[in-house]
């Protein structure tokens, strides 16, 4: 997978050359760069906002300097052609354009999972201040990125698919920790980015909206805390059972809407008994508090 990130902090991204998507990187599973929005402005100053139309508090990026650069980034298109000569008319090589915004859908482990498969190649628009001029996602998204060198506003263009995501129910002083999060969260979904791909199966989120068991290594008492006895029994069937009640316990006091969200239907028997215990209904659609 190819990402390329545009931002007026290119250095925030450093931290995606450490641990596991660094060593992704050399490996050649990922490729990233990052590009300063400021080289592609005009003024002395390098300016890149202005004050909103209609008035108010803060600055908006000027569309024309996110264009220029958008424009040279997604139209450097080793893919274009062969994506669109492709006889199977697969569009996976099509960059797919994302905008950090915190007033938008919020990116969850199903959009990290489904962006993961679906282009070969994303490309990061991370705003600062009170965002970007909104008509530059729009521009992508029904006139599109340039298909060849000419990037004038008559050069031949095709429309891409332009995604905008929040990361929580918080503000932040710019797009750039939100683009880390969702890189981090869709590259160690690639094939061959985890070493052993079975931790990805269990954990939080990936197959039903469950929150993970505590986990404990050794030594199996330290400082008076003892490790619970059936995880020493060998008993696997056991086991499984007691992180799986574990993991219906923790999410019902931390998210109940979580468990709101299950499918009952696809509860086992043992899954019921130990959610009727924890004081929830068991036989509509989803589970409800009782
Ligand atoms: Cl994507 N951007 C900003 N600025 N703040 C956020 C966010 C994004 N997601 C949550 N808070």
């Amino acid at each position: 997978m190819r990402i390329d990130i545009v931002s007026v902090f290119p250095d925030y991204f450093r931290v995606l050359n450490l641990g596991l998507l660094g060593k992704a990187q050399k490996r050649g599973i990922v490729s990233i760069a990052t590009y300063d929005l400021r080289d592609w402005t005009h003024d002395i100053h390098h300016s890149v906002d202005d004050t909103p139309v209609g008035g108010g508090a803060g600055m908006v990026m000027k569309p024309e300097i996110w264009a220029e650069c958008l424009d040279e980034v997604l139209g450097d298109n080793e893919d274009a052609n062969a994506s669109t000569a492709d006889a199977s008319g697969s569009t996976v090589d099509v960059p797919i354009l994302i905008f950090p915004n915190p007033s938008a859908p919020l990116f969850t482990q199903e959009t990290a999972t489904e962006l993961s498969c679906s282009s070969r190649r994303l490309v990061f628009g991370c705003g600062r201040y009170e965002g970007i001029d909104a008509r530059v996602p729009e521009y992508y998204r029904t006139v599109g990125r340039p298909l060849t060198a000419d990037h004038g506003e008559n050069a031949p263009r095709q429309p891409i698919e332009v995604r905008e995501y929040s990361i929580g129910d918080y503000v932040l002083n710019g797009g750039e920790v939100a683009a880390c999060a969702m890189i981090e969260a869709i590259t160690r979904l690639l094939p061959g980015f985890m070493g052993n791909p079975d931790s990805i199966v269990k954990e939080s989120y990936t197959s039903e909206p469950l929150l993970e068991y505590p986990q404990y290594t050794r030594p199996t008492t330290w400082r008076g805390l003892a490790v619970p006895e059936i995880l020493m029994s060998g008993d696997h069937g056991r086991v499984d059972r007691f992180r799986r009640d574990q993991s219906l316990a923790k999410t019902a006091v931390i998210r109940p809407d979580l468990l709101g969200q299950l499918e009952c239907a696809k509860l086992s028997k043992q899954d019921r008994k130990t959610l009727i215990a924890l004081g929830w209904t068991v036989n509509g659609q989803h589970p409800r508090k009782a």
